[in-house]
């Protein structure tokens, strides 16, 4: 990479992690090590929030910042220099029905693009492989936004290097707002960044030098590449202090491959929190629950209550331990159940296998505070979701030859296996095999509603709110669905949109390691 350290912040960097121990992995049980700052977004800085109102111009570069306390720590990363301020993977925040327009420089070595995550964007914007940029070159975005408030992301989608860039630090926020947005904000007295706020979670390997390394052998590329340093919006080890109040976390999974199951928890007990979006948004009203999974490159949002907590208490976000279900080979049954599958997710990590029961993020409350604001009864006017009266199309997920594959396919830049007419609703069938791995199923282009979940694990079968079989992440708009083995789930697609001429999209699994190993197929959008 040519080393490019970002002039201005790296002092504040480093006084932001103060403090700071490391031990490996953040395993349940280290909690004296929580000391950590969580970083928020800030007016600039990493994760500084830009109000967009005009043209951006933005780089992908290799960047200098110290992830653990002393340690000249490199990543990728986005910039974008403006009015004065340095940002590092800035968070755009955008109003619904504005235009977007963004220069991406590709100062890498090697190409990149950036694929704006749950956005409905045509596809010269949505960051197929075939509009890669090469290193020193640039590309021009320029789209309406037309989602609907959410928590969306961006993340580079290169033809086989997405699983590396991301992993080596190239991914944000898309914030969109709304009146609903707006409205909500007013109701429960929000202010992003200081309880509003965004959670990128990401397993991670530091090497002794604090620097991250991105090295999976064949057995990762085939699981998925896990780490044992959890980072919370790049902090280790994060101790966040909070107020008498509510409170709404935003929560990406921006992990390559790890799946966790969270839960918020007081003295060991279980808390209630309340889902209140999922990929695409806000839901009708908000789902209590004690615990949701959250895959590869979904987003939940939740609202923490801690009115009637006491100052001193401790309240952790934790991933709560699992079956990773990694049954893709054959092996001797015993008890009914394949022997020893837990144990072998754990490879690559030591000590923090996939699956492990994990600290995430210790919160601390700190003051009391006067806030009586209710939990809104109605979030947003959503529709019901449709049930789904157009063609079936099946889609097996399912390893053969050595490949992880989509109705027996891997990925051919310039093949479209699928073909749907503009304007066409759909109903997919997605069904993961048996013997296979949690597939995180993301497509490009159009957002979905999940119909119907059948055929679920022990562990995912509780969260099931309805006869369909759906859990809280489930509800309302999505762009990625995740898919245990042996399940089958039915998405409701609606291929409506507003470009000219035939569209190319991809549909994929979000494990980026099973991505770029071609877990992935064109679908052309015709007319
Ligand atoms: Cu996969």
């Amino acid at each position: 990479m040519g080393g490019v350290a970002l002039a201005g912040g790296a002092a504040w960097w480093y006084l932001r992690t103060t403090g700071e121990q490391h031990a490996p992995g953040a395993a349940a049980g280290d909690a004296g090590l929580f000391v950590n700052p969580l970083l928020v977004p800030g007016a600039s800085g990493p994760l500084g929030v830009i109000d967009v109102k005009g043209p951006l111009a933005m780089s992908a570069r290799a960047a200098q910042f110290p992830i653990l306390k002393g340690k000249p720590g490199r990543l990728l990363a986005y910039q974008v220099e403006q009015g004065g301020k340095s940002f590092v993977n800035p968070i755009f925040r955008v109003q619904s029905g504005a235009q977007f327009s963004a220069r991406l420089e590709n100062a890498l070595d090697e190409p990149t693009i950036v694929h704006w995550h749950g956005l409905k964007v045509d596809a010269r914007n949505d960051a197929h492989p075939q509009f890669q940029v090469a290193a020193g070159a640039a590309y021009e975005y320029r789209f309406p936004v037309a989602n609907r408030a959410g928590t969306y992301w961006y993340h580079p989608h290169p033809h086989r290097l997405t699983a590396k860039q991301a992993y080596l630090g190239l991914a944000s926020f898309f914030i969109v707002e709304d009146h609903e947005e707006r409205a909500l904000q007013k109701a429960l007295d929000l202010g992003f960044g200081a309880s509003d706020i965004p959670l990128v979670i990401q397993d991670k390997n530091l090497d002794s030098y604090g620097a991250l390394s991105y090295a999976p052998d064949d057995e990762q590329k085939v699981n998925g590449y896990v780490g044992g340093d959890l980072l919370v919006n790049l902090t280790p080890r994060p101790r966040f202090e909070a107020a008498t109040r509510i409170y709404r976390f935003r929560i990406l999974n921006g992990s390559n491959a790890r799946i966790y199951r969270l839960a918020f928890a007081k003295g060991g007990e279980p808390l209630e929190c309340h889902v209140i979006a999922t990929d695409g948004g806000l839901l009708e009203s908000a789902v209590k629950v004690r615990e949701a999974f959250l895959s590869p490159g979904e987003r939940v949002e939740v609202l923490l209550d801690l009115r009637s907590a006491r100052v001193g208490d401790t309240v952790w976000l934790k991933s709560l331990a699992f079956d990773p279900m990694h049954l893709e080979m054959e092996m001797p049954m015993e008890h009914g159940a394949p022997a020893g599958h837990a144990g072998m997710a754990g490879m690559g990590a030591p000590g923090l296998a996939d699956g492990a029961a994990i600290d995430l993020l210790r919160i601390d409350v700190a003051r009391k505070l006067a806030y009586d604001r209710p939990v809104p009864a109605v979030l947003s006017r959503l529709a019901p979701a449709q049930p789904g009266t157009g063609e079936v199309r099946k889609f097996a997920l399912e390893r053969t030859e050595d490949r992880w594959r989509i109705n027996g396919r891997t990925f051919e830049t310039d093949e479209a296996p699928v073909t749907v007419h503009r304007g066409a609703a759909e109903v997919w069938e997605l069904r993961n095999a048996a013997r296979s791995m949690p597939h995180p199923m993301h497509l490009h282009g159009f957002n979905f509603r999940v119909l119907e979940r059948r055929g679920s694990p022990a562990q995912q079968e509780p969260l099931a709110l309805n006869a369909q079989g759906l859990a809280a992440t489930d509800l309302g708009w999505k762009d990625t669905v995740l898919l245990w083995p042996g399940e089958t789930v039915r998405i409701a697609l609606d291929f409506s949109h507003s470009w000219s001429g035939d569209q190319t999209f991809l549909f994929h699994c979000h494990n980026l390691e099973h991505e770029d190993e071609g877990m992935m197929i064109n679908f052309k959008v015709q007319g």
